[in-house]
Formats: structure tokens, sequence, C-alpha cells
């Protein structure tokens, strides 16, 4: 019998869900590399993930493309060729069905189809997958490529059914082209969604109301295609890059200063920060002060840095002065990058409308009611109003463990993980990028690629040791759940109202969801973690026990 072969119970051996980078890398890996028999179900109608179902205009990453794609495959990498700084939806689409083609993925994936429930048989250590269409499939290893924001959050306004016009959700946008023209357009939400969507609709829209709850820090995006110069010097150094996103705080080239703001005048703050404004992308957030995140007096110099952009860019004072974000740290809540977003409020037809001081009472058959009796009248409501995050995915499936006990239920409280990636009292059950783990605080194929990584060598030890289960201790949960929040109590994330705090979905519990140790020295923990006999884990053998 061969290794793979060993300790197979099961229609086959691992069911992946989900299709975007996860799910992809994830089959793979596991069928190509490892020999395994693996189901993939996908709810969409193709490969994408995120980037199936986020097709509203202007929708693109904030990374730039030349790290915004798959690194295990050099052949893969180097011949992939974006059309610009960063990678729009139907590129990385593009990009992803290239993948599927390249490494003959489809053959082993469902389309079209949710999976529903999953329940551990501790009889046999396998796992039944059901799906929405009722077919129920058995595993050994179940692996959750579900994605961190797929569950699009639609607020329960009052009357949301009543509406007479055309109702989008950035998150399930429709497949073909929605065409604006004429029309007058209300978007509610001013997050990394609507930032993108917001000066593409305003081009065609008559009319253009933006209703905003809390001003974000946008940082230029500076768009545009990249000098062939650079493309080929990045081509050459594929080695060095690899090798330094890996091993990076974030996931980007970007390195934080040793030098704190609290220890520099504004003028050397303003010396550091313009460059980084001027060049664009995350270099001002991810790449600029470390006492930012620590301490409110030194966040408070970058703000006022930002602060005046905003006045420079906008000008109406008043407009600018609600764009300005107040009561909360910069850069603990994701900061969207812009291409015109602060100029699209110097056009006429376009009005900002603050729902903080006056939020959103109603939406009526005509549009939309705030709570002082103002009526907008709209033809088109954009609610770009997120996602129920990091959890939402998880707790959507009907999760079933040890003693039948639901996931969603042991995580009423906040998500309970080993180091984001298995939860104790569910066997065998990964999630990739999932709460608690770098993930969201990255730049996600690279965490994406760790974690398949690191699960596909899990899987491979325990196929070599003929093992039938891994599992985290209850201990090793409880002390990552505490370090997790004691490594964002030190920071100011949980000052600010967002949904890394859970705080953007009423009743959800305001916990901090991902996991702040940062890519490289979080891979080099689960990598020292495995040479170290899986520390923390529990690895039982079929029929004889726990054993070791
Ligand atoms: O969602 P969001 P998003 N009344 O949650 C508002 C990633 N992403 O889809 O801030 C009125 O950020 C809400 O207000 P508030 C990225 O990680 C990546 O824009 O909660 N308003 C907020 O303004 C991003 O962070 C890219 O007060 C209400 C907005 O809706 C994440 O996805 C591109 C409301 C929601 O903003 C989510 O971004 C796009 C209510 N009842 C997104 N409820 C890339 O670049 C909510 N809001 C890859």
């Amino acid at each position: 019998m061969s290794a793979a072969e060993q300790g197979r119970t099961g229609d086959v051996d691992a069911v992946v869900i989900g299709t975007g980078f996860s799910g992809l890398y994830m089959l793979h890996k596991l069928r190509d590399e490892l020999g395994l028999a693996v189901r993939v179900f996908e709810a969409g109608g193709g490969v994408g993930g995120t980037w199936y179902w986020n097709r509203y205009p202007g929708a693109r990453s904030d990374s730039d493309s030349y790290i915004y794609g798959y690194m295990f495959d050099e052949d893969l990498w180097r011949k992939w060729e974006w059309s610009e700084r960063y990678p729009e939806q139907h590129e990385i689409r593009a990009y992803l069905e290239h993948v599927a083609q390249r490494y003959d993925l489809k053959k082993d994936i469902t389309f079209g189809t949710r999976v529903a429930a999953t329940t551990f048989d501790e009889d046999d250590d396998t796992w039944t997958v059901t799906t929405d269409a009722g077919e129920s499939v058995r595993a050994r290893y179940v692996i959750a490529g579900v994605g961190a924001l797929s569950v699009s959050n639609t607020p329960p306004f009052d009357g949301i059914d009543s509406f007479r016009g055309e109702s989008y959700h950035t998150g399930r946008w429709p497949h073909e082209k929605v065409d604006f023209s004429g029309k007058r357009v209300g978007v509610i939400g001013t997050g990394a969604s609507a930032v993108q969507a917001v000066p593409l609709i305003a081009q065609e829209a008559s009319d253009l109301t933006v209703f905003q709850r809390t001003a974000n820090y946008i940082i230029p995006a500076n768009n545009g295609p990249v000098p062939d110069e650079v493309r080929e010097a990045r081509k050459q150094d594929y080695a060095g890059i690899r090798e330094r996103i890996r091993n990076s705080v974030f996931g980007f080239e970007l390195t934080l200063l040793e030098k704190g703001a609290l220890e520099s005048t504004d003028e050397e703050i303003d010396a550091v920060l313009q460059p980084r404004w001027d060049e664009g992308g995350f270099g001002i957030w991810l790449g600029s002060y470390v006492d930012m995140f620590y301490v409110d007096e030194a966040n408070a110099k970058v703000r006022r840095f930002l602060h005046d952009k905003i006045r420079e860019k906008v000008h109406d004072p008043e407009t600018a002065e609600l764009l300005i974000p107040r009561g909360y740290p910069f850069g603990c809540k994701r900061n969207p990058l812009d291409s015109g977003y602060y100029e699209t409020f110097n056009l006429p037809h376009v009005h900002l409308v603050d729902v903080k001081s006056n939020p959103i009472a109603a939406i009526t058959p005509s549009g939309v009611r705030l709570e002082d009796g103002t009526e907008y009248e709209l033809d088109a409501i954009v609610y770009a109003t997120g996602f129920d995050a990091m959890t939402g995915p998880m707790d959507r499936i009907d999760i079933r463990g040890r003693g039948g006990r639901l996931l969603r239920e042991k995580w009423a409280e906040g998500p309970r993980t080993y180091l984001g990636l298995m939860s104790h009292g569910y066997p065998n059950l990964f999630t990739i990028t999932g709460p608690q783990s770098p993930s969201v605080l990255s730049n996600m194929p690279v965490s994406i690629e760790q974690h398949v990584d690191f699960i596909a060598r899990i899987v491979a030890d325990l196929v070599e040791r003929g093992a039938s289960t891994i599992e985290p201790t209850q201990e090793a949960e409880n002390s990552w759940v505490a370090e997790n929040q004691q490594l964002a109590e030190a920071t100011l994330f949980p000052t600010a109202d967002t949904w890394y705090m859970g705080a953007n979905i009423p009743g959800k519990p305001r916990v901090f969801l991902p996991n702040l140790s940062f890519v490289g020295p979080y891979r080099a923990k689960c990598d020292r973690i495995a040479d170290n006999e899986y520390e923390g884990f529990t690895i039982s053998t079929a029929r004889e026990g726990a054993t070791a």
C-alpha cells in the first residue's frame, strides 16, 4: 500500500470548500503533490472566490500585482503579465482561470454547489460533508477555503424590500454590466469597495449621493502601467521577492521604520510621509511608523499629515471636514486606496451625506429616509456595506465536531482556534487564513500559500505515520486565544469600530478577529511547531486512540 493510501477512509481523502486563491492551490497540493483523492465544492459558477462575486465598478486588489499571485511556481509567476500596478477584478479572475487550466483543476470541482453541513463521525474519524444539492461525501480531511470576506452584509434597514428601484450589493454584483447612465444613485457605505466604485459610478450617474457613517483614511493608489524596466528587474528577482515577502511583516515589500513618529518633528514626518503618499499604496500605513499602532500621540502626528491632504483635495471646506476621519486612530481600520475618490466630491452632481449624526431610518419605495425625515429620491441603491468578516463564512456552515457540537455555538463569544488553523473538538478540519491567523492583516496570497503549504505538510505527515486525526489540545487553543487578544490589546486596533473587531455587525461579539504575530514570525512559529512534533496538537491513529 502506498503512503498515500494508508489510513484512507471515506469516499475521498479530502473535501476542499471554495475555489478562490486558497481552494485552488489546496486542491493542486493535495491531489498533485500528495496523490490524494479530493473533491472541491464551490458555490459560484466559476473559480475566483472573492473575485468571482465582487464585480462592482472599479473592483481591483489593493496589493501590487507582482506580489498578488502565487509564488510556488516560478514559471507561472514569470509568465503571467499584469497590465497595471494593481490587478483589476476581471484580470484576477482570468489569472485564476488560467491557474485552474494549467493544473487541470476543474475536473475535481463541483460548481454551483454550496457546502451546507459537515459532521464528524467519531467512530471512523471521517467527516460527512453535505451540500445544498443534497449530496453527501465522506472524507478524512475538510479544508475550508471559504474566504475572510465572503458573506455580504446588508443592514436590516426598515422597508428595505419596498424600494422600487434597482438594488445592488458590491459583494454580490451582477455578471452583466450595470448601467447607471442618467440615474439618481445612492451608495451606502464608504469602505474600500465604495471608495473604488464611487468615482466610476459618478461618471455615469446623473446624480450621486454617498451616505457616509464613518469617514475613512484614504490613500492614493497611484495606479497605472508599470514601467518596463521595473517589470524586468522584478522578473529577474523572483527568489529575492519571494524570500522578502515570505519573511516580511505584512506580506509586502515594506519595512516599518526604526525611528518612531513620537521622536520625530512634524517636518521630519512630512519628509517621511510625502514620498510614500506620492508613491501611492500601503507605504504610509505598513511601511512607516510602528509607534502609530501603539501610541495615540504618535498616531495623531500621522493623522495631521493625512487631514491636511484631504483639505487640499476637496474644494468645499464643509465636505472636506466631513471626509476627515475623527475619533479613531489611522491604520486601525482598513484604509482603502483611492483612484479619484476625494476629487469625485468636487463634482456638482455628487453629494456626501452624514448618516452618523442623522442615521438612515428606512429605505422607502422611492429611496432613503433619514431619522430627521429628510428623503432622498433614488433610481438605484448600491449597498457597499461590507461583510460578516472572518467568522461569517464558517458560521453559515453547519459544522458539527466531536459530540455533535456546533462550531458556531462554540464560537458564539468569538472564534477559538489554535494558530487560526484548527479548533479543539474538530479534528482534521482546517481553515485557510481563518480567524486568529494573520490573514486579512497581510497581502492575502502570501498568507494563503503559507497556510496551504503548512496544511499539506501536516496531512503528508499524518499519512506517512498512518495517523487518522490531528487536533489542537484545549490548552494550546486557550493560550492562542489569550495571546491573540493580548497582542491586539497592546495596540490601538481595539479602539476603532471596525470589521476587524466584529463591530460592523450588530450583536457580533467585539473580539479582534485576525492575528498580530505578523507574516514572517507566524510562518516561523508554524514551522517550529511542526518540527517540534506538532507541539500543541494531539495526533491519533485509528482505533488506537491518542499517540502523541
Ligand atoms: O466593507 P466595509 P467594504 N448604515 O466594511 C457602512 C476588502 N476589500 O466592502 O465604517 C450606514 O469596509 C460602514 O460604515 P462604518 C478590504 O479588506 C478589498 O468596503 O461601519 N452605513 C462602511 O462605511 C475591506 O476592508 C479590496 O461606520 C453602514 C461600509 O458600510 C473589506 O473588503 C476592495 C451601515 C462598509 O465598509 C470590506 O470592504 C474592496 C449602516 N447600517 C474591499 N452598515 C481590495 O482592494 C455598514 N455601513 C482587494
